[in-house]
């Protein structure tokens, strides 16, 4: 229903898609990088004649220009220039602020420390504007969760086909409060396609993140069949410990992997934070998150309507730091 809404929104062919990586609040970045795919500020809104844009989600948090960002992205999207799938980061914002209907002056996720510090930037630049902040969250409680259209899907974190095909693309109004309990199904649902695969750490490892975080999980590389051992599985910025890397994938694990084969159609996702050259994961699958936030790059790949991605198609800029 609502996938095919959103293809024929966008009235275009596979081949004329620019998918566009994680933004996260770097708006002159964006308009940069959509300057160099020859879009251009036409009545308000950024367009290509010729061409659309997906991005693949989280427009918001971290970043300095987080209203300028989103609105670039929604004027584009309700233009008909573009469509986005919703991130981790946007579903976090909006069970973050959504009242929870079955307990006053609670909201769909508790405002712990850590949540907090999440959305912190998005709430600080939107402080003095929160008749646009509310009027954004409707608009984001509307965005698909995934994207697809005859050679192309976009997704945020996993395409994971058994979840696609008992979820709508959009989150009708009356199950969002489902979402205020995260054993729900629906929870774990949306957790899968917008979080990807997060696997246990071994007892009793625990790992610190970058920013400091007390991590019991890994990012795993969905799309793997046959990984030789946790260290070859994970897919995220902080290495495995030798000791844990070392570990066998145990039949448990593989169970909770998705296949993805050379022969479904060519995969955009965002959320794993990569770095060095933009280039395939495999022959069908690329990750466009380069850590844009981080002084990474902003990354868009230019579809051809092949079945096989090319390193040739990559555009990206650089964000000044
Ligand atoms: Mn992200």
């Amino acid at each position: 229903m609502s996938d095919l809404q959103a293809t024929e929104e966008l009235n275009v062919k596979a081949s004329q898609l620019d998918i566009i990586g994680d933004v996260h609040g770097c708006a002159n970045t964006l308009q940069r990088l959509l300057q160099k795919l020859d879009y251009q500020k036409v009545a308000g809104v950024y367009r290509n004649p010729q061409r659309k844009v997906v991005f693949v989600g989280d427009i918001v948090d971290r970043g300095p220009r987080i209203r300028e960002a989103l609105a670039i992205v929604r004027d584009m999207v309700d233009a008909g220039e573009a469509t986005m799938v919703l991130g981790n980061h946007e579903l976090h914002a909006l069970c973050y602020c959504l009242p929870n209907p079955n307990i006053p002056n609670h909201y769909l996720r508790p405002h712990t420390p850590r949540n907090t510090s999440i959305i912190q930037e998005t709430l600080e630049q939107f402080a003095n504007h929160s008749q646009d902040w509310q009027d954004h969250l409707r608009w984001l409680k509307q965005r698909p969760l995934y994207f697809q259209m005859p050679g192309v899907r976009v997704i945020h974190a996993c395409w994971d086909q058994s979840v696609i095909n008992r979820l709508a693309a959009v989150i009708p109004e009356a199950r969002w409060s489902e979402l205020a309990d995260p054993a729900s199904q629906l929870s774990r649902d949306v957790k899968r396609l917008t979080s990807g695969v997060e696997l246990p750490l071994p007892e009793p490892h625990i790992m610190l993140s970058a920013e400091g975080y007390r991590r019991r999980s890994f990012r795993a590389g969905f799309w793997q069949s046959n990984p030789v051992n946790l260290g070859a599985l994970a897919f995220q910025p902080d290495p495995l410990p030798d000791s844990v890397a070392a570990l066998p994938v145990t039949d448990d694990i593989k169970a909770q992997l998705v296949v993805y084969d050379s022969s479904q159609p060519p995969l955009f996702v965002g959320h794993y934070w990569l770095n060095g050259s933009p280039k395939p994961i495999t022959e069908n699958i690329a990750c466009l998150d380069y850590s844009a936030v981080k002084f990474g790059r902003l990354v868009a790949y230019r579809c051809d309507g092949r079945q096989t991605l090319h390193p040739n198609q990559y555009n990206w800029v650089y964000v000044d730091p």
